[in-house]
């Protein structure tokens, strides 16, 4: 028997290769031609926010930051059961570009990392946190909890357990709209570790197939639960990841809340006109465990120390608030309102009924097809 000789995939490609090289090294250059020709959205540029706009901004993503460390106090003393994954890290990303939406005719999905997303639409806090602590006045009845909230008025589509599905079914939000001709948009947001499932790539064919008005956002947090990005991902640039299906991809800084809504812009302008899907990489972190019951021990507190020090998307709003002349005392003001804010919620989540046992027996099926 012969010793077995390891020798590098790139080698045995180079020396199976015809030997007609000039060929298929036109070939390579004509078709990389092709690719560099194609249409793109243009470069996306950080948005020229009013003092009013980023005020708001700064007072959305804190809500969001609060609300989450209330959620995650309330997870450890009993009161949240189940999952609970906290969006702490990525506010800039759910508030710069669902800032650029248009409530009521665009919709948005996501996975279970899914509260920032529904406060970042204007829901109200009270019905989220009661679903957290599965009371009958949460917004799916007590019965969906952390993973599974849903709000169709605000054409707001969840909140999913399965990795990558949202994207399959957000396809199909974008279809519902180019069908109704209703002008919408579907924002459909999946993480690093979701951009490698197959059902992802299916969606991205189909999608630009059929030029769906979809935006793909894939919020890069670098880590699926305990792996890194760069340990599960052989192609690490994530924005490249539509490149196959002709779907152009742009990287965004999502701790930069103007960067995130600059990028919206751009997408939108390009989805809204015709031209089918885009994909946005953003850039992001969280700095919690991937849900409450993860020790996080993968990865080194100096890590997301670093983080926090040097690119929080709050602290960073707050620079820009600055440069602006808004003072510390207005935004005192604003941190104290959304205390009271989130501390109502954490009251109205704990004394509010728990949901009848009959309400066991519905919404398990749909009777009516
Ligand atoms: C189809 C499927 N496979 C595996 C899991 C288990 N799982 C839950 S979350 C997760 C990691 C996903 O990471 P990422 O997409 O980066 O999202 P993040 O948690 O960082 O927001 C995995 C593997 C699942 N829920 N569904
Ligand atoms: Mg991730």
């Amino acid at each position: 028997m012969h010793a077995q000789i390891k020798i590098p995939l790139k080698e045995i490609i180079l020396a199976t290769t015809p030997a007609k090289k000039s060929a298929s090294k036109k070939a390579s250059v004509s078709e990389d031609a092709a690719r560099a020709n194609r249409e793109r959205p243009t470069e996306p540029v950080p948005y020229k926010a009013t003092k009013e706009e980023l005020l708001k901004f700064y007072r959305d993503m804190l809500l969001i930051r609060r609300f989450e460390e209330k959620a995650g106090q309330l997870y450890g003393l009993g009161l949240i059961g189940g999952f609970c994954h906290l969006y702490i890290g990525q506010e800039a990303v759910a508030i710069g570009l669902q800032s650029a939406l248009t409530p009521g005719k665009d919709s948005v999905i996501t996975g279970y990392r899914d509260h920032g997303h529904m406060l970042a639409y204007g829901i109200d806090p009270n019905v989220i946190m009661a679903e957290l602590t599965g009371r009958a006045a949460g917004i799916s009845k007590g019965k969906g909890g952390s993973m599974h909230m849903f709000s169709t008025e605000h054409k707001f589509y969840g909140g999913h357990g399965i990795v990558g599905a949202q994207v399959s079914l957000g396809a199909g939000l974008a279809f519902g709209h180019k069908y109704a001709n209703d002008g919408g948009v579907c924002l459909a947001y999946f993480g690093d570790g979701a951009s490698n499932q197959g059902q992802v790539y299916e969606s991205f064919n189909m999608a630009e197939l059929w030029k769906l008005p979809i935006i793909f956002v894939i919020e890069n947090n670098q880590y699926a639960m305990g792996t890194s990005v760069n340990r599960a991902s052989s192609e690490d640039q994530l924005y490249r990841r539509g490149e196959s299906f002709r779907i152009p991809g742009i990287q965004v800084d999502g701790m930069d809340v103007l960067a995130v809504r600059g990028a919206a812009e751009v997408a939108l302008d390009w989805v809204r006109s015709g031209k089918g899907p885009v994909l946005l990489e953003m850039k992001t972190y969280r700095y919690r465990g991937h849900s409450m019951s993860d020790p996080a021990k993968y990865r080194s507190r100096d890590e997301v120390q670093s983080v926090r020090d040097n690119s929080d998307p709050i602290e960073g709003c707050k620079a820009y608030l600055a440069e602006m002349g808004v003072g510390a005392d207005v935004l005192k003001v604003i941190e104290k309102e959304i205390r009271t804010i989130v501390n109502e919620s954490a009251d109205f989540a704990e004394t509010s009924p728990e949901p009848d046992l009959a309400e066991l027996y519905t919404d398990v099926l749909v009777e009516q097809y």
